[in-house]
């Protein structure tokens, strides 16, 4: 009996998933997606594992286009006699028009959990397989039942999409507690849903893992994305990560006070972003918030982002502050000079901090940008 076995741990997908706030980058976005899947193919090949896993959501609806259906079984056919399991999701549930479901569709080397927990034995690689999948878009009961695993020799490997919960807490998406992980009687529990990726922990003999999603997705989603090789063997589990993405999603901040005009904003916000993202920030989808203090009528994020058109995908937000014309409000004659008199005049009654909110919001309406 295999003393180890070398999974690839992979979830949340979403392969077919529009990006429509990428504007005209969307359809190449869609294509990079399925790049990626393909090169989490040619890593399990590489890397020799034994069994491909991914937790939940490969697709990011229920019902995909066919084509991308069938790109997704022949590659998995194409890794044969490699062993692949999959779990449907919240996104990718079983229902009855699930790809998941086909049946005379999935080559033999590929197993799919789309409903309640269940069990199959891998004998030939020294696996046995515990899984379950969502039938709906919600699941509001635990998938992770009490089962006693026979000490057999086999290494337990566990598949799910769902939330770590602590004790008595709820979730619609499948809510897990630790202690029933310490009860499964895993080896390795492989999850999804997730999409920040959490290092590997324990609950007793199981350890337990989000690998977090492959590409981001939405902004928020930022960083390296990628899967988790692990070795597993009854005494333990030894996992790393291997980014696969193929583009990352970063934000940053960058205080423009004292820049003169459009082109020195572009060209320190550039400077900033070698820094920050790094050398391959052209490459990048990034957005960033502008924020300090800016003359009147004078930036435009529009003429900053041409400027910046060499990165693949740059998204400027303005949240400065006009600056104060001091003239202006000397000769106090204009609604807004009247206005911030009359807020600077309570200053020993409010806190300054309201009083300086209060200004912004008033210069950024005075300016049209609260709109
Ligand atoms: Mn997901």
């Amino acid at each position: 009996m295999t003393d180890s076995v070398r999974i690839l741990h992979c979830a949340d997908l979403h392969l077919g998933a529009a990006h429509i706030s990428l504007g005209a980058r969307s359809r190449t976005r869609r294509t990079e997606f399925r790049n990626t899947f393909h090169r989490i193919t040619e890593l399990a090949k590489k890397e020799e594992v034994n069994l491909l896993l991914v937790a939940g959501d490969l697709f990011d609806l229920p019902v995909v286009p066919e084509d991308i259906c069938v790109e997704v079984r022949d590659a998995f056919a194409a890794l044969s006699p490699l062993r692949v399991a999959l779990c449907s999701g919240n996104h990718d549930p079983a229902v009855s028009d699930s790809v998941y479901l086909r049946e005379d569709f999935w080559p033999d080397n590929v197993t799919i959990f789309s409903s309640g927990m269940r069990v199959e034995e891998f004998p030939e690689i020294g696996i046995r397989l515990v899984g379950a999948g969502f039938t709906g878009a919600y699941s509001p009961h635990t998938q992770l039942r009490r089962m006693v695993l026979p000490e057999d020799g086999l290494i337990n490997i566990g598949l799910m999409h769902g939330t770590i919960v602590s004790e008595g807490q709820g979730s619609d998406h499948n809510p897990i507690t630790i202690r029933q992980i310490e009860n499964s009687g895993l080896d390795y529990l492989a999850l999804g849903h997730i999409h920040t990726r959490k290092a590997p922990a324990r609950a007793g003999k199981t350890t337990y893992a989000y690998s977090g999603c492959t590409e981001g997705r939405k902004f928020g989603e930022n960083g390296q994305k990628g899967v988790y090789i692990a070795d597993v063997s009854h005494n333990g589990c030894d996992v790393r990560f291997v980014p696969v993405c193929e583009r990352r999603l970063e934000y940053e901040e960058f205080d423009i006070t004292g820049l003169n005009g459009n082109g020195e904003i572009a060209e320190e916000l550039r400077e900033l972003l070698t820094k920050t993202v790094g050398p391959d920030y052209r490459e990048q989808i990034i957005r960033v918030t502008l924020t300090g203090e800016a003359e009147s009528g004078v930036l435009s994020t529009e003429a900053v982002e041409v400027l910046l058109s060499d990165i693949w995908f740059l998204d400027l937000i303005d949240d400065t502050t006009p600056v104060i014309d001091r003239n202006e409000l000397e000769m106090g004659n204009t609604l807004k000079a009247l206005f911030i008199k009359k807020l600077e005049e309570r200053a020993g009654e409010v806190p300054e901090k309201r009083i300086e909110l209060a200004k912004k919001l008033c210069l950024k309406a005075f300016a049209g940008k609260l709109l």
